[in-house]
């Protein structure tokens, strides 16, 4: 068994400066990486145990069904490359398949990540197995060092694209392309465009784990910023923009409020919204075209009820 871990600090990930800016601009908005602290993390993972939110259940469905094909498509790797990777869960099934000897797991929250790739590493002994804690939107090009020669494969599932807005997500392809190297290929699951009931279901389930999700951004604040949001005098609201094409989630001001964060004071109107997330939904052409853009050819693609894998490369 072999396991590495490395920190990398993170230059571009500094909540105060992002929010104080965000409150400041018109319209506010925080970024959603910014929603995942240990109880975002368990919030995010029961979302997807939600009848509603069908997204990620979906995903590991097709992968389940189409792993002969989607690991024939891709043929021998020898590194398989996952940004993002959290609990490392998703990626063993690419293992059981692939057999690849290198694996470099990604995450901005290293501490669970290093103990989520160290148990893995336990359970594939003959694996080398690499956790890097990083910004890996930001500082992805400190990762290229520590990738093994070889074919590469970086997987990138959940939609997690969709979570950025359109220039970003083809630069983080861009970025992408360059790490997985000439040989290199990419395995990446988005939502597809569907009925904007089901979308909108999905973000507004009944349980109201969502609507907690995204409030739990202002208890964050509160806690690490020592700002004084009432909760209770906001609430959840997304909904589907189909001329976009994405899901928007806001946290709207049910009152004229102040709100004080790390010293400084805003003013929220009744009604004012402070924009948290987009979630792009594209249909598979699209998204096809932007990963081209990039740099990224397609070689295969699978599709099942709503949600899309292709591969790249
Ligand atoms: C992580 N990401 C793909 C989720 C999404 O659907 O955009 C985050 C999420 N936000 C609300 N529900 C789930």
């Amino acid at each position: 068994m072999s396991f590495t871990f490395k920190n990398f600090p993170a230059a571009h990930d500094d909540l105060r400066v992002d929010v104080l800016s965000g409150l400041a601009a018109s319209p506010k908005s925080i970024p959603p990486k910014y929603f995942y602290d240990e109880q975002g993390c368990r919030l995010f993972e029961s979302i997807c145990a939600q009848p509603e939110y069908a997204l990620s259940r979906t995903e590991q469905a097709l992968m389940a069904a189409r792993l002969p094909d989607i690991a024939a498509a891709i043929g021998p790797v020898d590194c398989i490359v996952e940004p993002g990777a959290g609990d490392c869960i998703k990626v063993r099934r690419l293992l059981d398949a692939l057999h690849p000897a290198n694996l470099v797991v990604l995450d901005i929250a290293s501490a669970p990540l290093a103990a989520a790739a160290e148990a893995l590493s336990r359970d594939y002994p003959a694996l080398a197995v690499t956790a890097l804690g990083m910004d890996f939107v930001h500082d992805i090009e400190a990762a290229a060092p520590c990738l093994p020669p070889g074919r590469r494969l970086i997987y990138y599932p959940g939609s997690s694209i969709g979570n950025f807005p359109p220039d970003a997500a083809t630069a983080l392809l861009a970025r992408f392309r360059h790490l997985a190297g000439t040989e290199g290929q990419l395995l990446i699951g988005f939502d597809l465009k569907k009925d904007p009931q089901r979308l909108h279901a999905a973000y507004n389930d009944a349980a109201g784990v969502t609507a907690a999700f995204n409030l739990n951004l202002l208890e964050r604040l509160n806690h690490e910023l020592d700002a004084d949001f009432d909760p209770a005098r906001f609430r959840h609201y997304a909904f589907y923009n189909p001329t976009a094409g994405r899901i928007e989630m806001h946290l709207v001001s049910l009152a004229e409020q102040d709100v004080n964060v790390a010293g400084q004071r805003f003013h929220f109107s009744l009604g004012e919204t402070l924009h948290t997330e987009h979630s792009f939904k594209f249909r598979s052409d699209e998204f096809s075209a932007i990963a081209k853009s990039a740099g990224w050819p397609l070689k295969a693609e699978w599709e099942q009820d709503g949600f899309a894998v292709q591969l790249y490369g």
